[in-house]
């Protein structure tokens, strides 16, 4: 990316920003949405019947951010399935954001006591009845997210603006819509702030396109927040380094959107997982296909922090996942 911005999230920034003008604005995306559905036969990126990919190396390719445009990114995750960019985010704004998933998380802990409306903390009066089954689904994502040490960006309206900010200044808006083919759009599930509960469960194995669907266009942008991975004794990811283009069963796994560990390692002998190390913003890229599950092992002693961000073409999104505008 040449137009690299010297952009630098700050608290004093995030903390700045008009508290009800942000969640007016997010619920305002949210409500571009409502009505909208994807194209039936959107131009996929990745064929599902194409011939499976041919392995070209048990690794996950790593670039700088100088390096990174659009056919890089295309050519990686064709090969590869994802790709890493080092150093993509300075300290000042990985400090910030840390600060924020733990704001955000801690906010969103007890239902029954929400704080006052914040920074951190203020979520649109439209997410109940944007979800298919109103409160019921809103209710059952926050209690998965809470279970999993995770919240949806968009409870923080004031981060979700922020983090939005960022990334265009970073040049992500373009260079993204440039991989997809249109404007991207985002999800209100599928973007999220993470904060690791340890120990680490072991069934973690997943492609999200199990559960967005495949008939999409995805791109995500995996944001660790702190040094984790490998030997750091902070969860990163196991990953399998290979392109697919097909959901790989779920025989044998915990949920019917997740893959066993008995399978990952039947299925790929020759590619085992690899469990890559991150550094605080460094940014992570796959698609829905990739096989990935949260760092496994039983001596962790870290918590890691990250944020998650899908992004998917402007009209080939997985509607089950509640878009919201850019
Ligand atoms: O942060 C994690 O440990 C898991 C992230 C993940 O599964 C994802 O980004 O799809």
């Amino acid at each position: 990316m040449n137009n690299t911005s010297k952009f630098e999230l700050t608290v004093a920034d995030l903390e700045a920003r008009n508290i009800e003008g942000a969640c007016a604005t997010v619920e305002s995306r949210i409500e571009a949405y409502r009505t909208r559905e994807p194209l039936a036969n959107p131009n996929l990126i990745v064929n599902e019947n194409a011939e499976a990919v041919e392995n070209v190396g048990r690794r996950i390719p790593e670039v700088d951010e100088q390096e990174l445009t659009a056919d890089l990114l295309r050519e990686n995750l064709a090969d590869y399935g994802a790709l890493i960019v080092r150093n993509m985010f300075s300290n000042t704004t990985t400090n910030t954001l840390t600060k924020a998933a733990d704001q955000v998380i801690t906010a969103c802990d007890d239902p029954s006591k929400p704080p006052p409306a914040n920074t951190y903390f203020n979520p649109p009066t439209n997410l109940s009845s944007i979800m298919p089954r109103a409160d019921k689904e809103l209710g059952n994502t926050r209690t998965f997210h809470r279970d999993s040490g995770s919240a949806m960006c968009v409870e923080a309206p004031s981060v979700a603006e922020a983090l939005l900010q960022l990334y265009e200044e970073k040049g992500l808006k373009d260079l993204l819509g440039e991989y997809l083919g249109e404007p991207p759009c985002l999800s209100v599930k599928k973007w999220v702030m993470r904060r690791s509960k340890l120990p680490v469960s072991e069934a973690g194995w997943h492609q999200d396109g199990a559960f967005m669907g495949t008939n999409i266009n995805s791109i995500n942008m995996w944001l660790p927040l702190n040094r984790c991975g490998g030997e750091t004794g902070s969860p990163g990811m196991d990953v399998v380094p290979r392109r697919l283009n097909k959901i790989v069963s779920a025989d044998g796994a915990q949920f019917n959107w997740s893959v066993s560990s008995t399978q990952v390692t039947d299925t790929f002998a020759d590619n085992q997982p690899l469990m890559p190390v991150f550094n605080a913003g460094d940014a992570f890229f796959f698609d829905h296909f990739f096989l990935h599950r949260t760092q496994f092992r039983t001596d962790f002693t870290k918590i890691r922090f990250a944020v998650e961000t899908w992004f998917f073409g402007a009209s080939s999104f997985p509607k089950n996942q509640i878009p919201l505008a850019w």
